[in-house]
């Protein structure tokens, strides 16, 4: 029989690549989608009709009930959130219910209608925030810089209690930036791409941003996607890092995207606001996945260029069809 997934935050970039991901593997595939006045189905459009979509809300207790009792699923994947950094300073309150709180809710609701089933929690570098070494690895501690990543460790450790309250196989995916052209467009790699994409179109002159020397370890959205269903395959429940080992900062990020689009002199359409700074930032994150490529065999093989390629190209084909739809 095929084994059952049920996965949370399926609209997102990385649930829509996990259900395609485990459609191709033979699962069957179950997405918890909260309802919205105008649906965002976007990304899951190619694989709606070929998935159980549920309704149900990370604030809601009863709808995860039901969601797991109706899934029955071996493998559960968690992966919704409130998942922007910036926002999270806005809505802090909201972001804790979802991003934090939300995952013990989905825990309660896995403990007591599938006892037996795996769980992936999305867990994040950002829980690292103020870094005193690198890189870091599963050892390293954590001192997050925002709600998000505040959230997220509350998260982090109601899988590790669950684990060792209850015997639950749950496991933590503490994963470094990954990006790719299902992205947002209020996070930066997108933001970055959509724009040069527009003005190389004639669309925009100028693309305004923040700090741009943070540094990131970027990689690519369906690599880690990967990774994360390695995690649950693997014997025992345990926690893995998930990162490229390579950190950029944004201006080179920003500068390899113009040259991507045969722009030269990008300095000239930057343009750098406060409004885009955050009230404390993560400077530098770098991770290292040794302990991910020992235990499951798991690298990230796409590299920051080719990354950065991959996006714009994408973002330029996008922009033009919309134009001649126009
Ligand atoms: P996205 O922001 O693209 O997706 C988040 C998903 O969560 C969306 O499907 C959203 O639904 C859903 N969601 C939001 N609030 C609720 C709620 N109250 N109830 C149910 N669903 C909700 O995130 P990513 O795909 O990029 O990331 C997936 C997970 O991995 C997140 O938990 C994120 O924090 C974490 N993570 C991501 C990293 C990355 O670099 N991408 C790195 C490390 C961790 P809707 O469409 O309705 O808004
Ligand atoms: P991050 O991603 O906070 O790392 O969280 P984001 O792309 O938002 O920011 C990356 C870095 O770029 C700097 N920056 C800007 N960021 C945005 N969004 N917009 C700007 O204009 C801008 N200018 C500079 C930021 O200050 C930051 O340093 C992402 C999310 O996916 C989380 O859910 C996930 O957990 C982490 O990655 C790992």
């Amino acid at each position: 029989m095929a084994k059952s997934a049920l996965v949370t935050g399926a609209t997102g970039q990385d649930g829509s690549f996990l259900m395609e991901f485990l459609l191709n593997k033979g699962y069957d595939v179950h997405g918890l989608v909260r309802r919205l006045s105008v649906p965002n189905m976007g990304n899951i459009a190619r694989v709606a009709d070929k998935v159980t979509l549920l309704d149900g809300d990370l604030i809601d207790q009863s709808s995860l009930n039901a969601a797991v009792k109706e899934s029955e699923p071996d493998e559960v994947y968690n992966l919704a959130a409130q998942s922007f950094v910036g926002t999270s300073f806005v809505q802090p309150v909201l972001t804790g219910e979802i991003t934090g709180l939300g995952a013990i809710r989905l825990l309660e609701a896995v403990r007591a209608h599938a006892p037996d089933g795996r769980v992936y929690q999305a867990a994040s570098s950002e829980m690292f925030g103020k870094v005193d070494r690198e890189p870091q690895d599963e050892n390293t501690p954590f001192h997050p810089r925002s709600p998000y990543g505040v959230a997220k460790v509350y998260a982090y450790w109601a899988c590790v209690n669950y684990r060792e309250a209850h015997g639950l196989f749950v496991a933590n995916g503490i994963l470094f930036n990954h990006e790719s052209e299902r992205r947002g467009l209020e996070f930066l790699t997108r933001k970055v791409s959509h724009g040069v994409a527009r003005i190389h179109a004639g669309l925009a002159k100028t693309l305004s941003l923040g700090n741009l020397d943070a540094r990131r370890d970027w990689g690519y959205a369906p690599e880690y996607i990967d990774l994360m269903w390695r995690v649950l395959q693997h014997g025992e429940p345990d926690d893995f890092i998930g990162a490229t080992g390579e950190a950029h900062a944004v201006r080179e990020f920003v500068e390899e995207a113009f040259r991507v689009a045969g722009i030269s002199d990008w300095e000239k359409h930057v343009t750098v606001d406060a409004k885009n700074y955050r009230p404390s930032e993560v400077y530098n994150l770098r991770g290292d996945a040794g302990k991910a490529k020992r235990m499951l065999g798991w690298e990230a093989k796409i590299r920051f260029k080719q990354l950065v390629k991959i996006m714009v190209e994408a973002d330029i084909r996008l922009v033009e069809s919309a134009r001649k739809r126009a």
